[in-house]
């Protein structure tokens, strides 16, 4: 603490430093207290992911043979509605590009 130093912050200085601290404080608050600007919304936020879909698969193919029969179907109605038009190479099975490609045009 030197003279020097005293003199080079006056009191009036000071405080004028306070109300601006106070006033910048306040700005900032009054911008965290805006309502949050509109969340981004993904754009495929209903399609299913790959993942979702590749255990959906699994799920539906009971015998694991890596296909999807019209029977292992049945119980997913949505699938067995669109059987035919997922079953691009119309073999009777659905395999799992053909279920994918499916499911992300059907979300
Ligand atoms: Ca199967
Ligand atoms: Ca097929």
């Amino acid at each position: 603490m030197t003279a020097k130093k005293r003199r080079l912050i006056p009191n009036f200085e000071a405080r004028s430093a306070a109300l601006f601290a106070t006033l910048s404080l306040g700005t900032v608050m009054a911008l965290h207290a805006q309502p949050p600007a509109q969340q981004p919304i993904p754009p495929n936020r209903n399609n299913w992911t790959t993942a979702q879909i590749a255990e959906a698969f699994k799920r539906l193919d009971a015998n694991g043979d890596g296909l999807i029969s019209r029977e292992e179907a049945a119980p997913a109605r949505g699938v067995a509605k669109h059987f035919d038009q997922a079953d691009t190479n119309r073999d009777g099975m659905l395999s799992a590009p053909e279920f994918e490609a499916a499911m992300k045009q059907a979300s």
